[in-house]
């Protein structure tokens, strides 16, 4: 399983860092919403769900987090942990967020409006739902 990490840029200078992302310059789709999570308790693990057209970028701007990764075939965790790399995470993707620092702030970049419908939530309807999409080559 290929896992798409970005680096971004950071404009540094005396006074500290920035970081700037840019739709299809710095992040490969129309940024529609962003949302952040904050304040996770110790020991919870989020997510438990894939999404069928969705594509999003994952920046853990404070503190550190993991990230399960599971394309049906192979599962790949991602550690999080600093303000300028985000996690690529395509469509068709089981994820599972967990080991947040107390202090951890998820910031999220989605290229499309929150939609219940674009959510695989049950483990056996994605791993059905990606066989008929190897399947039909999408
Ligand atoms: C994902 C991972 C990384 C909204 O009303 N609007 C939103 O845009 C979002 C993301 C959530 N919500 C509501 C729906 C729930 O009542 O906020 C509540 C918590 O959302 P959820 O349980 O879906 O959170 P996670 O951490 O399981 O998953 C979220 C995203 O939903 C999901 O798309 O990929 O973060």
């Amino acid at each position: 399983m290929k896992v798409t990490k970005y680096a971004f840029q950071q404009h540094g200078d005396e006074r500290g860092q920035l970081v700037a992302l840019e739709e299809y310059n710095d992040i490969p789709f129309e940024i529609k919403r962003l949302y952040y999570m904050y304040g996770t308790l110790d020991g919870v693990r989020r997510g438990f769900h894939a999404h069928k057209s969705l594509e999003q970028i994952l920046i853990c701007i404070h503190g550190s987090c993991k990230v399960l990764l599971d394309n049906g075939y192979e599962k790949k965790t991602v550690f999080l942990e600093t303000p300028y790399e985000g996690l690529y995470i395509p469509k068709n993707m089981w994820r599972e967020m967990f080991d947040f620092s107390p202090d951890a702030v998820l910031l999220v970049l989605a290229s499309d409006y929150y939609k219940e419908e674009d959510y695989i939530r049950s483990y056996d309807e994605f791993l059905a739902f990606y066989n008929n999409q190897a399947e039909s080559g999408k």
